[in-house]
């Protein structure tokens, strides 16, 4: 059986494609709402497909641009456990985007039905998600007309934080299985979370007065709901909170301003002795900051939070003297090129944790965390989780502590691997992961902060008049092409006592990122700007050629 061409072709009438070629990038499809109709229409009859080829289990679409502006917005595809589209898949999303003509996307499906050998006959089930931004509703509309013209099953969830979405899918396709993640509804996900937290927490001392920065976002919405869930064991006070005026989506606020800037957002003014946490525009991601007692704005990004985590598990695993047939626990962290030396420096020599190195974009990290029995990973921006394998978990499950400190080292990992979101990097998740950590330790912000001291770091972006043309190779850390450039790089950063740098094209947003770090703040900085300064000249909007 095939599809019904002509009833594509009616419904693709009605989400002609702009101009543009679009490319599956880091986080999906990701530029200016006003071009995203068609890629909408196009990724919904990927999302049947995709279904299909397995054979009906749901798979998960969300809406959102995450950290970026308000003016754009974005789509990507969730695999039925809660993973990142499998990687083939991506060109498959690509060609569908790109086809200029209806028959050029007739064909462009019809390749993919018959590589991937997919049973057009087979059910389709496809639930979707959006971001608060006001785009979202058109384009929610045009992926519901694609996903009919194939015929699939969908399910609206209406407005949720990414991670909610990941859940949901993760939910409804464990449902009944002896792996049942949980009740696929947004009560179900805060109770889940509430009552692993409540477990790790109950009867402890809580941390000092906690103020979250909602990036005028959808986490806005999901910290309210996860808060009433947990009751008395956490409360925060919530700012950025206003989901209904567009313009202030992560405007001045939120993980990635927080983060970039090195500074606190709007509507904060810190006060030395309590606790910050900023999540970004669709909640997958959370930075923690606090002023010390300098009044000091100090940052806790996802490196700290990789390191804690790690540290953490370890010492339970150790003390709870869990071995996976026979052998102890295999605990690893993966990090990207802008984890700060000196918190790679940390895991190797102080945790003694392995430490693997991916190109930016959770999807890498999430699979090279799998390899591990508990692979901690963490985008120094704030993204990431904790993936504990089968064995692990059956692990903590079935071996029985004979002293109490043993015990209580098993409850403590049978309850972080549900406190954990298990699907994809989460900021609601990750943000009671950190304070059960630190409850649990009877530690402060301060206190976790002085396990190492980062490196200066500064992070850039330029203009480019094409980011294709800048090829990473190496996880990142060095440039294949433009030819000749990465030599260049090097020897502006060797003059740089502990320099370290590195350009690679943004997969999000229509830019060259400039990751610098040194010695000090200043060099770091100068690093920073003779690296853009470097690229602009070259491959600016402005250069004369576009190459040196
Ligand atoms: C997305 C990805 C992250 C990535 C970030 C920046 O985050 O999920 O893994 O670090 O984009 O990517 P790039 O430097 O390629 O633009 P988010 O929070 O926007 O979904």
């Amino acid at each position: 059986m095939s599809f019904d061409a002509n009833k594509i072709k009616q419904l693709s009438a009605k989400h002609p494609k702009s101009p543009v070629t679009y490319t599956y990038g880091t986080a999906g499809f990701r530029t200016k709402a006003d071009v995203l109709d068609s890629v909408l229409f196009r990724v919904g009859l990927l999302a049947v497909l995709r279904s299909q080829s397995h054979n009906g289990r749901t798979i998960g679409v969300m809406v959102t641009a995450s950290h970026n502006a308000a003016e754009d917005n974005g789509v990507k595809l969730v695999e039925p456990l809660g993973e990142m589209l499998k990687q083939s898949w991506e060109a498959y999303a690509t060609s569908l985007a790109n086809a200029e003509t209806e028959d050029a996307l007739l064909k462009a499906l019809e390749n993919i039905v018959q590589k991937e050998g997919i049973n057009m006959s087979a059910p389709a089930n496809v639930v979707i998600a959006r971001d608060t931004r006001p785009s979202g509703e058109n384009l929610v509309a045009a992926l519901k007309d694609g996903v009919a013209a194939l015929g699939g099953n969908l399910t609206d969830f209406g407005i949720q934080t990414t991670p909610q979405l990941h859940y949901v899918t993760r939910c409804i396709n464990t449902k009944g299985t002896p792996e049942a993640y949980g009740e696929p509804t947004n009560e179900g996900y805060y109770a889940k979370l509430a009552e692993a937290f409540k477990r790790l927490v109950g009867g402890k001392q809580k941390l000092a007065q906690f103020h979250v920065d909602a990036a005028n976002g959808v986490g806005a919405i999901a910290i309210r709901g996860l808060l009433n869930a947990i009751g008395g064991d956490l409360t925060a006070t919530i700012v950025n909170d206003n989901i209904n005026d567009a313009a202030k989506l992560n405007h001045d606020a939120g993980a990635d301003f927080v983060k970039v800037q090195q500074r606190e957002p709007v509507g904060l003014k810190l006060i030395p002795g309590e606790n910050y946490a900023s999540l970004d525009g669709d909640a997958d991601r959370i930075v923690f900051y606090y002023a010390d007692e300098a009044g000091k704005f100090r940052l806790l990004d996802g490196d700290k939070i990789a390191t804690l985590a790690a540290g953490f598990i370890m010492d339970q695993v150790k003390a709870g003297q869990v071995t996976i047939n026979g052998a102890p626990v295999k605990v690893g962290l993966v990090q990207t090129a802008y984890a700060n030396g000196s918190s790679t420096a940390y895991v190797k020599e102080v945790l003694k944790v392995p430490v693997e190195f991916t190109e930016t974009g959770v999807k890498h990290l999430h699979h090279k965390a799998e390899e591990f029995d508990v692979g901690v990973y963490f985008e120094a921006n704030g993204h990431g989780t904790v993936l504990f394998s089968k064995a692990a978990i059956q692990a903590f499950h079935t071996t029985h502590g004979q002293k109490e400190e043993q015990q209580r080292a098993l409850r403590i990992l049978r309850a972080l691997s549900d406190v954990i979101n298990q699907a994809v990097g989460d900021a609601l998740s990750d943000l009671l992961l950190v304070v059960a950590v630190l409850v649990n330790q009877g530690r402060t912000f301060a206190e976790w902060d002085s396990a190492y001291t980062d490196l200066p770091s500064r992070l850039e972006k330029v203009k480019v008049k094409r980011r294709a043309d800048f090829v990473p190779t190496d996880a990142d850390r060095r440039l294949v092409k433009p030819e000749g450039f990465q030599q260049k790089i090097e020897a502006v950063v060797a003059k740089f006592n502990k320099g370290r740098a590195f350009v690679r094209p943004s997969g999000t947003e229509d830019v060259v990122r400039v990751y610098a770090e040194a010695d000090s703040r200043e060099n770091a900085d100068l690093l920073a700007k003779t690296l853009c300064d470097l690229v602009a000249k070259d491959y600016g909007e402005g250069a004369a050629s576009g190459s040196s």
